[in-house]
């Protein structure tokens, strides 16, 4: 793995329209990411974080809740994350909410023109401004990048799409909207729903996983929403769901992403310190950030 990790925060929550998840990127600075990857012979640049503008007032675009903000922090996000990765970094996003994945993509398949994507989530985050019911964009960005969706959304960084279909793996999925479930199947994106990891396993998971997304890509990014876990373990999100991903699964997952060497990039999003009990799910997302950059514990 690239010893030099640039941290990049972005406190955004517009995209979940819910308060709180702006100060995801703190929690997790807070519950200790930098001393815990220094400890793993990292050196880490913390970059602060992504302006976000507020606006005055509630906004809504075609069933799109605050489409300018987005926009223009994911525009950003996506010109520092770019920038990084040419210097020869690894760009670890603090989020905020799910939205910014459209940026840290953006960001990375500049250079990386097919990118392995891992999408550990409770949800599918592909709906559309036609399929979601809610409105918010952290519910739409793996159908943005994929090139699926609002025009605005879909061209952040000046092209599009950013990934193919056939390069994304969803892991930890049991909340599909009905729009949800009908793209996966017509683009036949890889989904381990819950049901799978519970009959195959995370070790079987992970390992057809990381087989499926280095097959004809050029990098691998991990999206892991922190509602991918069960909320007992990471209660601090906007939108857990019942019946997820456990703190040992969580981590066997990242134990063995770390052995395999594969990951070019990663954000960690969806804490939301107001809705947590002491900080515990910052705590987990760090806990999961030093397994996946290799802690061996022994
Ligand atoms: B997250 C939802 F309807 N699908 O679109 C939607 F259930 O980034 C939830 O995964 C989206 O946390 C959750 O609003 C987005 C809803
Ligand atoms: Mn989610
Ligand atoms: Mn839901
Ligand atoms: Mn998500």
């Amino acid at each position: 793995m690239n010893k030099k990790i640039s941290m990049i925060g972005v406190p955004l929550d517009l995209g979940a329209d819910r308060r709180g998840v702006d100060m995801g990127p703190s929690a997790i600075r807070y519950a200790g990411v930098v001393k815990r990857l220094e400890g793993l012979g990292y050196s880490v640049k913390d970059l602060g974080d992504i302006p976000v503008i507020r606006p005055e007032n509630f906004e809504e675009t075609d069933n799109h809740k605050y489409l300018h903000q987005v926009l223009e922090a994911n525009e950003r996000l996506a010109t520092k994350v770019a920038l990084e990765i040419e210097n020869g970094r690894f760009p670890l996003v603090l989020g905020g909410d799910h939205s910014i994945a459209l940026g840290t993509l953006a960001g990375v398949a500049q250079t990386k023109k097919n990118l392995g994507v891992i999408w550990f989530d409770a949800h599918g985050d592909i709906n559309t401004g036609l399929t979601s019911p809610s409105g918010n964009i952290h519910g739409m960005p793996l159908a943005a990048s994929l090139g699926i969706g609002h025009e605005a959304l879909v061209k952040i960084g000046g092209y599009s799409p950013k990934i193919k279909p056939e390069h994304v793996v969803i892991i930890g999925a049991r909340d599909l909207d009905l729009g949800e479930r009908e793209l996966i199947k017509e683009l036949g994106i890889k989904v381990y729903t819950m049901h799978e990891i519970d009959r195959l396993g995370m070790t079987r998971v992970m390992e057809e996983t990381i087989e499926y997304v280095t097959q004809g890509t050029d990098g691998v990014h991990l999206s892991l929403d922190l509602d991918g876990l069960d909320p007992i373990y990471a209660p601090g999100v906007g939108t857990p769901v019942i019946g997820g991903i456990s703190y040992r699964e969580g981590h066997l997952a990242m134990e063995i992403l770390a052995e395999a060497d594969v990951l070019t990039s990663a954000e960690f999003v969806e804490v939301n310190p107001i809705l947590d009990q002491q900080n515990a799910t910052a705590a987990v997302a760090v806990a999961l950030m030093s397994s996946v950059f290799g802690d061996k514990l022994l």
